[in-house]
């Protein structure tokens, strides 16, 4: 179960670390060779004491480069910018920041691909899996003093990784987000949930709360704003559950619109910790998503997580200009596209009233026939679910993107997937990015995971990669009406190239895509929303001709801020009466 580190007071252990890049894989080996035994060779994780003088010895963790932590490495290292490998990294804390009595966690919020973790030599744990957090308790490692915390983040890409050795976005390593310390008493709440449904003039909100330690005892939930305090019955482990009902008129409903905050407080003993949480029902009618039983378009754009000179560690500057331009689009909704981007993405989009279609990275070519790989596709999604269930913004989970749907064995793993979310989760819509079929008589959805969805994404190109982009006009209704959203569909054009509307990687030809897309989109009744490809440009190393050079340009605005045609003409398009404004 996820530890919540949001809700509550921690140590931050952000700043100034040591780096080591370690191009051979050979540090490792002091590790190995050395610990526990007693030679005068230093390990690296030892600090300067074997030194016998203030001069940095051959080896040794703490004599690395100096680096920001959060940051992707090639951003604070720029000659190891195309580094895909392992780098060291290592600080020093005081034991003060640990709890005096109780417990204490170690929290990363993210190391991309793969990170090692140890505690004064000792290892503590290892995590796979770029983007989403992980913890690990350290309370019987901590010494009196100093405290030296070595990690190994690996970027490598790995065939059974998730995603694998191929994708359309640069691989940037290292310690993305912050690194915490998490001090609880001995048995405090490790998570909890908030569920809601609307039923007949009620808001019914289920509490579900997860205690570590000994569970005896009351846990409370309280709404004060609501004048909710209620205990919640124990499910014979450590896990506690009730239902508050309360009458519609009572509760100001989150929605876009209105994107109301509860402070909700769960209390055990004497740990409390408190969100601001939203209640609001998201469901499909017919081809259409609902959220509080109205009807919303999605008018949204996708996203990828990286800013220029930020590589993939956002920080609050850039999180807000992201939902500055998605105020001034229109949009109503974002698809945070590959992978789960920075958890303050939700959280702003909670207090912006921006609906979030969030997303692991099952990406093309996962393999899905290997067991090891579906137990880290489950992990993954469990740690993004676990994380961002109390987000009342985020309605969509997505399961994959653009998948082989002719692989026996896909089509196998992936329903099971769907149901693996629902069951972490039943309060939320299951999507995946599909493809696009075509058949004599027109464009259609041709998936047998579409059955398993409750709302079908479609990626498509016309315009771009093949066809026209009027072509559009011809994708179909699918027979069992589940609602689409068009995910993707887009050009390139590269900022400030301007020319006539049929010259490729011009303005002018962006902007007649997204003008020919919007119009048969518009017009289509199946299609619940859009989230265009791609709100700015982004790195992708193996896009290298002329206009391209290392990004990929089907941004509506380029890599350092500056629009494109296309992005006035969305903008236009989500603020026309075309759209529903809800
Ligand atoms: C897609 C992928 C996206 C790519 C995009 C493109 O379908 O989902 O990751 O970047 O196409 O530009 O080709």
């Amino acid at each position: 179960m996820q530890l919540l580190a949001y809700p509550r007071e921690t140590a931050g252990l952000d700043g100034i670390w040591q780096a080591i890049p370690d191009q051979y894989e050979i540090y490792k080996n002091y590790f190995e060779d050395f610990a526990g035994e007693d030679v005068t060779v230093p390990k690296i994780y030892e600090p300067d004491s074997s030194r016998g003088s203030d001069r940095p010895t051959d080896f040794n963790i703490t004599d690395g480069r100096s680096v920001r932590i959060p940051a992707s490495w090639g951003e604070e290292l720029p000659e190891f910018r195309h580094f895909e490998g392992w780098v060291w990294y290592a600080t020093q804390f005081d034991r003060s920041l640990g709890a005096d009595d109780g417990r204490t966690f170690l929290r990363f919020g993210a190391v991309n691909y793969r990170a090692e973790v140890w505690l004064n030599g000792e290892r503590v744990g290892t995590h796979e899996g770029g983007f989403t957090p992980f913890s690990f308790e350290v309370t019987d490692l901590l010494e009196a003093g100093r405290n030296d915390l070595v990690v190994l983040a690996d970027n490598n890409r790995y065939e059974d990784g998730i995603p694998n050795e191929a994708t359309d976005w640069f691989n940037f390593g290292g310690i993305n987000r912050s690194v915490e310390l998490v001090n609880v008493p001995d048995t405090f709440v490790r998570n909890f949930k908030v569920e809601t449904t609307l039923s007949d003039g009620h808001v019914d909100i289920d509490v579900t709360a997860w205690i570590d330690g000994d569970p005896d005892g009351t846990v409370t939930v309280e709404i004060p704003a609501l004048s909710v305090a209620t205990d919640l019955a124990a499910d014979g482990g450590s896990r506690f559950h009730d239902q508050v009902s309360l009458a519609d008129s009572d509760v100001d409903l989150w929605h876009p619109a209105e994107p109301t905050l509860y402070t909700v407080r769960v209390r055990h003993g004497d740990d409390t910790i408190s969100d601001q949480v939203g209640f609001r029902e998201v469901t499909i009618d017919g081809s259409d998503v609902v959220v509080n039983g109205e009807r919303v378009w999605l008018r949204g754009v996708s996203l990828h997580e990286e800013a220029d000179g930020k590589g993939r560690a956002l920080d609050s500057e850039a999180v807000r200009e992201r939902f500055d331009w998605l105020n001034e689009l229109g949009c109503n909704y974002a698809r945070l596209a590959h992978y789960p981007h920075t958890e303050e993405m939700a959280r702003l989009a909670d207090e912006e009233g921006i609906l979030l279609w969030e997303e692991v990275p099952a990406y093309w070519d996962i393999d899905f026939g290997d067991e090891g790989v579906r137990e880290l596709y489950r992990q993954q999604l469990r740690e993004l679910v676990q994380r961002d269930w109390n987000r009342a913004s985020v309605v969509l989970w997505s399961i994959a993107n653009e998948t082989d749907h002719t692989d026996a064995t896909r089509n196998e793993v992936l329903p099971e997937m769907a149901e693996y979310v629902r069951d972490l989760d039943s309060t939320r819509l299951v999507t995946a990015a599909c493809f696009v079929d075509e058949r004599a008589d027109g464009l259609v959805l041709d998936d047998p995971l579409s059955a398993h969805l409750d709302v079908a994404g479609i990626n498509e190109y016309y315009g771009w990669y093949y066809g026209d982009a009027t072509d559009m006009e011809q994708f179909q209704e699918q027979s069992d009406g589940t609602p689409i959203v068009v995910s993707e569909m887009g050009a390139g054009a590269k900022w400030g190239n301007h020319g006539s509307e049929d010259d490729r990687w011009t303005e002018e030809y962006q902007a007649r895509i997204y003008r020919e897309q919007i119009d048969a989109i518009a017009d289509n009744d199946q299609i619940a929303g859009l989230s265009p490809w791609i709100l700015f440009d982004f790195r992708a190393p193996f896009r290298q001709n002329e206009y391209q050079r290392g990004y990929n340009r089907k941004g509506i605005i380029d890599q350092h801020g500056r629009k494109k045609q296309a992005f006035d003409l969305l903008r236009r398009f989500y603020r026309s009466g075309e759209v529903p404004q809800s």
